[in-house]
């Protein structure tokens, strides 16, 4: 079995794409950026679930490098607000006020109805074939921002060890987080089809 060892990744994200660097490395796959590649676009996401616009984004990209490109589309999903912001989570407010913005939403929701989960859904398209897989993280929005690594949401969600995703180092995330079980899930994926 050969394990194909070099992927484009389709993001403007360098959070995502410091991530999927750290799963991958110990796994022999090396993550070359989509400006690293030479492809310099940012399609529209008009997709109304993840999978559809993961696929838009790897193919995109696909189209201008012609060489294996995974895609990742993710978000939040809160129960309490019918699973918003979802597939809208990089557009809920500017960056860096999401956490502020969800908090002041969230403000009169009770403990026992503060449930989440995070999704990341990865696109594959190389010549022969394309597929998505996906991800998740279960958790809870807590009552304020803890925490000062990772991106986005990450201090305001709560893992069930009692602390944020913003407040574990790399490897703790990388080892529990939706990105996470998304790429194990691709790794398992391409091995079982021989690449
Ligand atoms: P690309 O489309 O270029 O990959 P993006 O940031 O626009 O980058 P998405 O459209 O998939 O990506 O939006 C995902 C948003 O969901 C992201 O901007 C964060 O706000 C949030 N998000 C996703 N994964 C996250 C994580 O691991 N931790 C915290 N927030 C996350």
């Amino acid at each position: 079995m050969t394990m194909m060892n070099k992927i484009v990744f389709a993001t403007n994200n360098e959070n995502k794409l410091r991530e999927a660097r750290e799963i991958l490395a110990p796994l022999g796959i090396e993550v070359i950026s989509q400006r690293e590649a030479g492809a310099d676009c940012e399609p529209e996401e008009n997709g109304v679930t993840f999978a559809e616009n993961a696929m838009i984004k790897a193919s995109a990209v696909y189209d201008i490098v012609k060489c294996p490109v995974i895609a990742d589309d993710s978000g939040l999903c809160v129960e309490s607000l019918d699973g918003r912001p979802g597939v809208y989570s990089a557009r809920y407010a500017p960056k860096g006020q999401e956490c502020a913005k969800l908090l002041a939403e969230m403000k009169d929701i009770p403990d026992n109805s503060r449930g989440a989960y995070f999704q990341c859904t990865i696109a594959y398209i190389d010549a022969e074939k394309y597929f998505t897989v996906s991800g998740k993280c279960v958790g809870e929005i807590g009552h304020e921002e803890r925490g000062t690594n990772g991106f986005g949401y990450d201090p305001v969600f709560l893992y069930n060890n009692g602390k944020t995703l913003a407040e574990m180092t790399a490897d703790e995330k990388n080892k529990i987080s939706h990105r996470g079980n998304a790429l194990k899930e691709l790794y398992k994926k391409l091995k079982e089809k021989g690449e």
